[in-house]
């Protein structure tokens, strides 16, 4: 990949880590009143599949959303706007953090039910190889998702039907406070997917070129007809499950495991390769990122200025 390539896959992490450091230090004033999950240390899985991607392509997402939709180009203003609950909002403030749409980028739905986005991801690439538009569907899952029965369901019917789907597994090695080897038998975790004969691959999930250059593979593929595939891309949260803090100290994971992982920060590593290997210098790299926390602030300006929705839109979209 060519230097300015990098450039571009740097800033996107960066803005995507920049984004939720500013939830992280606004979060107290009380003003958002939604849960968040944060993405900080696994922007490389979102950045990385999503740079492989098309507009048309569509993705599908899960609670901690924030990194796929902003690696998709979704808009930064209106996903402030509905995780502080206002009119403007992606979903007019109805939703929250956990519910990030953006038709316009082919973000199609996030949902916090754990695993259930992964069967309308699967809808989506039913859809494109009736029409043969050709669009591939990405399904970003967790590995906690993998323990729900529409994760197999929905890859047994890509599998058997030939759809143009990637299921994404982000393994970051939690499900809440529960590590994943008191949860799942001890086995290689692309058998998961080679058990419903759809090709697996595992990947460094800090990594963002090497995610970019696979997932960039399995589109092509998927474009061809010869999808489905299982890509697993190993991570780790930073933060804690929900919310702006750290939760090391209540016992779930040591503080030498987080340490090791922290190390692996895939935006501090990137930003050496890009000093080492491409040649920028940390005054460029220090431009970008004020030039970001720019637009970053002009955001969330807008969306601690915007309405809040009115009281006679709560019956709106109810049916019965
Ligand atoms: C069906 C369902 N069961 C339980 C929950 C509560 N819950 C929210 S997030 C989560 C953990 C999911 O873990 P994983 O899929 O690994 O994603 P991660 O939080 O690690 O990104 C759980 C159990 C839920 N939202 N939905
Ligand atoms: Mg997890």
């Amino acid at each position: 990949m060519n230097s300015k390539d990098c450039f571009k896959l740097y800033s996107e992490m960066l803005f995507i880590r920049h984004v939720e450091e500013m939830i992280v230090k606004k979060y107290h004033e009380q003003k958002m009143r939604c849960p968040v999950h944060l993405s900080i240390g696994q922007e490389a899985a979102a950045v990385g599949v999503c740079h492989a991607l098309l507009k048309k392509d569509r993705i599908f997402s899960n609670h901690r959303s924030h990194g796929h939709y902003l690696a998709k180009k979704g808009d930064l203003k209106k996903m402030l706007a509905e995780i502080y609950g206002k009119y403007a909002g992606c979903c007019g403030g109805r939703g929250g953090s956990m519910h990030l749409f953006d038709k316009s980028q082919n973000i199609t739905a996030s949902v916090p039910l754990v695993s259930s986005s992964i069967a309308l991801a699967v809808g989506s690439a039913l859809s494109s190889k009736i029409d043969n538009s050709k669009e591939v569907t990405v399904s970003f899952l967790g590995d906690g998702s993998v323990e729900e029965g529409i994760f197999h369901e929905s890859l047994n019917f890509a599998s058997i039907n030939k759809l143009p789907i990637i299921f994404v597994c982000e393994n970051n090695l939690y499900s809440v406070y529960t590590p994943i080897n008191e949860r799942q038998p001890i086995r290689p975790f692309n058998k998961l997917g080679e058990a419903h004969a759809v090709k697996s691959y595992v990947c460094d999930g800090n990594d963002v070129l090497k995610i970019y250059e696979i997932t960039k593979k399995l589109v092509k593929n998927c474009r061809l007809n010869k999808g489905p595939f299982f890509l697993t891309l190993n991570t780790y949260r930073h933060r804690e499950h929900c919310g702006p803090n750290y939760d090391n100290t209540i016992g779930y994971r040591t503080e030498k495991e987080f340490k090791l992982w922290k190390k692996k920060d895939p935006i501090k590593n990137f930003k050496k390769k890009l000093i080492n290997n491409y040649h920028f210098n940390e005054r460029q790299l220090e431009e970008l990122s004020l030039k970001l926390n720019k637009s970053i602030n002009k955001a969330f300006n807008f969306a601690e200025k915007s309405k809040l929705p009115t009281p006679d839109l709560i019956k709106k979209y109810i049916y019965a």
